[in-house]
């Protein structure tokens, strides 16, 4: 085992469920879980943390939009997420939901701790409101007039709101910057936020009073908390602060509060200041990345895939499998710069490191063992300095990867890794087995150089573990060495395998045409387009004329053909303590009798109007459903209200 190093709090920031997620955010979440997994291998106690962040405006507008209740539509997206992330085999230690009983209890605690203190008031807000993000931005912070994090426009909103004293702590986070330099990274992040806090910290608007779809402030039932104290507060509730403290106490302050750099600002200025109020320790880092770009944006969720590229992380994995995808996004990319996403670079990346480097070092040394030794790992008698050279950079690697990490600079750690794979392909070539073997009194050298191989891939099956840990496995697999108890020490070590069998399996990474790839990626992008088409309808209403109905259920009692209509049924309708006759043109579309007993939609309130002699009171709701008609049908009982 690792020696103990101490406790490792990471975590990512808590998604939006406001629809699934896409190659920006998978990102994120596997630095953070590669991280976690490296400081595990390296001895840390770790606590990794992720979640949804599923209150607010922006979601409630959309459950309204979609029918359903905002409980409902976020249930089913967090799924999806929790979905995506178990194929991911992401490791965290909990997912927090911001809708959980454990959080909005813990929210109101802190909010009322703050408010004790003194530091909230109840004012008036007044602004340029981003809807999508839930944003209130002041006129200089504009760009072009359009919300500097998304670029959409910004709207004037005024409304009676609860504030927090953020600008009492203006000078205390500015000598918290200067006295931890490591506090933000990158560099030029924290240059922007000292500027931004110099420039005068206004107070912070927590509560609304426009929409409910929140955690209600414990002293005003009329508002809900603005969105930010109710996200933030996430990294400490799900450890149990202010309830259940035991996980709290251990792990907090985080090691690393990892987000993107839209971000940045709500966790190194508003966050620290909430957690100064409540006079708890301030996160001893916060991490701004980069962002994937699409054609020059930042790929996001209101914005489809733009081109032919593929961002939909479920459709990569399916076609190049979950560790493809994790080690392109953290090899391609430098951490805190912006990247462009693009399949093509992604499939040469794939090509090039997977399925030649890697794959190729695997069925190669595999192969030779089985034809030259009988499968069986042989042991190392000679030495030459080739060998060394292997030897050195194989155990050297390590310490190397380790420094990369600290420095959240995955591609670099996990180039020193392919500095090994591409010595040990060298390796082969220098050593030239397949002569060695011709040569019977050259078998000992040949053994060496097979055992030299073997003790390699295992070197490299530890390092990849972290951040590939399928791969790492088909390896061991195929070396015939133990799955389990990966011990990160071992790859310091040369001389470990003793006479192991191996057995030659499937390709770890198949070589993909590339043409070929790009041909179909682009055709699943542009499928996906074509899949969201505006309808053509009717000219928009406003709410006010569809508020005007008044939609009751009712049960079809009988049906019959009107008497003096082809085209006419006549309906004998229920609803609650009356039953009602209503005509409808539909006879072409249903046969009279398959409608009894049905419970359909009724628009009760619908002035009466003679057809053919006969009185219609009401009208049962169709759908157009293509060339047909539907008819609205629901699983509720007569009598019920349904609008
Ligand atoms: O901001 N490139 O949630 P969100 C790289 N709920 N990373 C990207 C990305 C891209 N194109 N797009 C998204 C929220 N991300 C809040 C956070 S935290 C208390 C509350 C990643 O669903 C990146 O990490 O908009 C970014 O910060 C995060 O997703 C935003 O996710």
């Amino acid at each position: 085992m690792a020696e103990f190093k101490g406790k490792y709090y990471i975590s990512t920031p808590i998604y939006y469920p406001s629809s699934n997620l896409h190659v920006g955010h998978t990102y994120c979440t596997v630095m953070a879980d590669a991280m976690a997994r490296f400081k595990r291998a390296t001895g840390y106690d770790v606590m990794f943390l992720t979640g949804t962040d599923e209150h607010g405006q922006k979601i409630q507008t959309i459950a309204n939009e979609k029918g359903v209740t905002p409980q409902a539509y976020v249930d089913e997206i967090v799924g999806g997420i929790k979905e995506l992330w178990k194929t991911m085999e992401i490791s965290y230690d909990d997912f927090i939901r911001t809708t959980e009983d454990r959080h909005v209890k813990r929210v109101q605690n802190i909010f009322m701790k703050m408010y004790e203190k003194g530091d909230i008031y109840k004012g008036e807000y007044e602004g340029l409101y981003c809807t999508p993000c839930e944003s209130f931005w002041t006129e200089s912070q504009l760009v072009d007039g359009c919300c500097p994090d998304c670029g959409r426009k910004v709207v004037a909103a005024k409304e009676e709101a609860y504030f927090f004293k953020l600008s009492k702590y203006q000078d205390k986070l500015l000598k918290h910057f200067e006295d931890h330099p490591e506090f933000l990274q990158p560099e030029a992040r924290k240059n922007e936020m000292i500027s931004f806090i110099n420039q005068g910290l206004d107070d912070l608007c927590i509560s609304r009073s426009t929409f409910d779809w929140g955690i209600p402030v414990p002293i005003d039932e009329k508002h809900v908390i603005y969105v930010w104290l109710d996200a933030l507060t996430n990294y400490i509730t799900a450890l149990g602060y202010s309830e259940d403290d035991e996980l709290y106490q251990k792990y907090w302050p985080v090691n690393v509060h990892l987000v993107g750099k839209e971000i940045v600002r709500f966790h190194s200025i508003i966050w620290p200041a909430i957690l100064m109020s409540i006079d708890e320790p301030l996160p001893k880092q916060v991490l701004g990345h980069g962002w994937l770009l699409l054609g020059g944006g930042k790929i996001s969720k209101s914005k489809a895939s733009k081109g032919p590229d593929v961002i939909d992380p479920v459709v990569l994995i399916e076609r190049y499998g979950v560790d493809a995808l994790k080690y392109f996004l953290l090899r391609e990319y430098t951490f805190g710069q912006d990247g462009h996403f693009n399949n093509e670079v992604m499939l040469k990346r794939l090509n090039f490191d997977l399925a030649n480097d890697l794959g190729n070092l695997v069925s190669r040394t595999v192969s030779m063992i089985e034809k030259y030794n009988d499968g069986v790992i042989p042991d190392a008698t000679t030495h030459d300095e080739i060998d060394e050279d292997l030897k050195n950079i194989a155990t050297g690697a390590a310490d190397k990867v380790e420094a990369e990490m600290d420095k959240f600079a995955f591609n670099m750690a996990l180039e020193e890794i392919w500095v090994v794979i591409r010595r040990a392909n060298k390796y082969i070539d220098e050593k030239t087995p397949w002569i060695l073997a011709k040569d019977e009194a050259r078998k000992p050298e040949l053994d060496t150089c097979l055992h030299n191989l073997a003790e390699t891939l295992r070197i490299v099956s530890i390092l990849i573990n972290p951040f590939m840990h399928t791969t790492a496995s088909k390896i061991r697999k195929q070396m015939g060495i133990a799955l389990y108890d990966i011990v990160w020490e071992d790859a310091m070590e040369f001389e470990m395998l003793y006479q192991e069998k191996v057995k030659k399996g499937d390709a770890i990474f198949p070589r993909l045409d590339i043409e070929k790839e790009l041909e179909e990626l682009s055709q699943l992008a542009s499928k996906g387009k074509e899949e969201n088409i505006p309808l053509q309808l009717k000219d928009e209403i406003e709410y006010d004329d569809f508020d005007k109905l008044d939609l009751r259920v009712g049960k079809i009692l009988s049906c019959e053909k009107h008497p003096k209509a082809d085209k006419l049924l006549v309906f004998q309708v229920k609803m609650g303590t009356e039953t009602r006759q209503i005509i409808s043109g539909v006879a072409n579309d249903f046969k009279a009798e398959d409608l009894v007993g049905k419970n359909v939609v009724v628009v009760a309130n619908l002035k009466p109007r003679m057809l053919r002699g006969m009185e219609s009171k009401g009208m049962i709701l169709y759908a157009e459903n293509g060339e047909k008609l539907a008819l609205l049908t629901t699983e509720a009982e007569d009598g019920n209200s349904v609008n």
